[in-house]
């Protein structure tokens, strides 16, 4: 799938989602790129976000019953996905997401919208895996809920140390049980850049990238 994969690298890096530079990670780990899914910020690139998850979501084969999106950043996927999942692919399921601060009056609880049976995950981005074992928390406390997969549009590739020889997600998939599927992988940035770039702008770029790939 890395024609894909590097379509969705290039459409990162055209909206400006991906970048390169020095970017400090809620890990502490100082990267060489960063991906910031709050920059899919009009109509047109969001339409297409969720495209892309749907049919990563629908090539897995995992079967779900709703999605659920972990706020802030997953309450916009969920939605996106849930509309593109219906138009490219005739299925209206459900989706719901969490609130960050529990409400005292009107509908009240922590979840909003609908969760029911087998839910699928959907998040921006696993680097060392906590945001979504808390979303395994969360949604543990829920009762009669099976969680059954995660799907990311990036898989950094990381450990969750340095010392480890499994990636978080690899970690996650095996604590839990679950596939994790991911739209671009680490690598597929690495390959991209080498196969899309020139040579002069390619060389330093790769370098850090293959540094840190190496290190974490
Ligand atoms: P973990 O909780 O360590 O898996 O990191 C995932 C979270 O880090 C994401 O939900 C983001 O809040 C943030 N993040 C990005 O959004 N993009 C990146 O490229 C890297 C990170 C990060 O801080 O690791």
């Amino acid at each position: 799938m890395a024609g894909v994969a590097h379509g969705f690298v290039e459409f990162a890096l055209s909206q400006e989602v991906l970048r390169f530079g020095q970017f400090t990670l809620k890990s502490g780990r100082t990267s060489p790129y960063f991906f910031n899914a709050g920059l899919f910020t009009t109509g047109e690139a969001l339409a297409r976000l969720g495209d892309f998850y749907a049919d990563a979501i629908v090539a897995s084969g995992v079967e779900f019953d709703c999605i659920f999106g972990p706020a802030y950043k997953g309450i916009t996927l969920a939605a996106a996905i849930a509309i593109a999942l219906y138009k490219n692919h005739g299925r209206s399921v459900p989706y719901a997401y969490n609130r960050k601060e529990a409400k005292d009056h009107g509908e009240g609880g922590l979840i909003v919208g609908k969760l029911t049976g087998r839910v699928l995950i959907v998040d921006d981005v696993i680097t060392a895996g906590t945001a979504i074992r808390e979303s395994m928390d969360l949604l543990a406390a829920q009762r009669e809920l099976q969680v059954v997969g995660v799907a990311v549009a990036m898989d950094r590739q990381e450990k969750v140390k340095e010392d480890e020889n499994v990636s978080a997600i690899q970690q996650v998939e095996r604590d839990f049980g679950i596939p994790v599927m991911s739209i671009a992988k680490m690598e597929d940035l690495i390959t991209f850049i080498d196969k899309k770039y020139d040579k002069d702008d390619r060389e330093a770029l790769l370098q850090s990238i293959k540094e840190y790939r190496d290190r974490f």
